[in-house]
């Protein structure tokens, strides 16, 4: 696959329709095989990242969708309150402080962080635990290459993501719906896992706010809560650390929650999905595949597991 170094900053974004142009002129060339990127090209597509062999061919949701229905309690409830409120969120100047089992502990200044690894696209479905889904172009690069960096003591065996929570900025953080900051973990192999994107853009430019500007995590086989958004700060850990949603109903929302359609939330069932942008009541619902249709990829990481019990 095509890799580029990222050296542009954050400011030079393409606009939208510029960007699908380019995306479909470099599908073209990779699918005749003869990509030749010119100079302006290869700097195009190291800020949207190359295209990767990890993305799934499906329908992308809209834009609009996607930047409208959100999930980011920070700014409200409401699928519509991101969109609505989360412009007083400042994702610049921002820093994440990578700290815990780890030989090397460093406080990373963003635009270092998005210029440690060559970033790809990847088109991956977000299914959300409350039954709806989306495919998105997210940008990123591995979370692995980060890790490698600062390099996990033997003692690491999980991760944990903090968001920020800052009441002058968002809203949200003065109710008591979850406990702030919002954290999310991970085990560390799951952390390693190569699907697991640490995430900076959506197609093609920088993060929106209301996705989680400037710096999310991805992990596609689990329900969408596991993917914090706007983190400050990650850390490495020998015990499993505690989860907002783990926290505020642990009868709901266990610690792995990988999509499985065979086991349904207490208060409904997970075995099918709507899929935004679809809607209309002569649409079928999808059918929620094992792992979010990553069980290729991953169900290796689960062998011998009851999930079940480990849901
Ligand atoms: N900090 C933070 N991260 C979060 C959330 C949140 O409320 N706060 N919501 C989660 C949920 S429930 C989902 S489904 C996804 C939604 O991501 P999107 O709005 O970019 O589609 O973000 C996740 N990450
Ligand atoms: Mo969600």
């Amino acid at each position: 696959m095509l890799k580029f170094k990222s050296d542009i900053p954050a400011s030079e974004i393409t606009p939208y329709a510029v960007y699908q142009q380019r995306r479909a002129f470099v599908q073209a060339a990779v699918a005749a095989g003869v990509l030749m990127p010119t100079l302006s090209e290869a700097a195009a597509m190291a800020l949207k990242g190359a295209p990767s062999s990890y993305s799934v061919p499906e329908k992308t949701t809209s834009f609009d969708d996607a930047t409208h229905y959100n999930n980011f309690y920070e700014f409200g409830t409401d699928k519509s309150d991101p969109a609505r409120h989360a412009d007083t969120l400042r994702p610049a100047p921002w820093t994440v402080r990578i700290e815990g089992e780890v030989a090397k502990p460093r406080t990373f200044d963003i635009d270092d962080l998005r210029k440690l690894a060559g970033m790809e696209e990847r088109v991956y479905r977000l299914r959300c635990v409350e039954g709806w889904s989306m495919v998105i172009p997210w940008v990123g690069y591995p979370l692995v290459q980060l890790l490698k960096q600062v390099q996990p003591t033997g003692n690491a065996k999980y991760i944990e993501f903090t968001s920020l929570a800052d009441p002058k900025q968002m809203p949200g953080v003065r109710s008591s719906v979850l406990e702030w900051p919002y954290t999310e973990g991970l085990r560390l192999d799951e952390a390693l896992h190569p699907l697991t994107l640490l995430t900076f853009g959506m197609y093609g430019q920088v993060l929106p706010n209301q996705n989680g500007a400037p710096v999310r995590v991805i992990v596609p086989w689990k329900y969408g809560f596991k993917s914090a958004k706007s983190i400050v700060r990650i850390r490495l850990t020998e015990k499993q650390p505690n989860t907002s949603w783990n926290l505020a109903a642990p009868g709901e929302y266990g610690f792995y929650s990988n999509v499985n359609p065979e086991v349904d939330h207490p208060r409904w069932s997970q075995a099918t999905e709507r899929r935004i942008g679809e809607d209309g009541i002569f649409k079928p619902k999808r059918k929620t595949l094992m792992f979010n249709g990553y069980a290729d990829q991953v169900a290796g990481l689960y062998t011998g597991m009851d999930l079940r019990k480990f849901y």
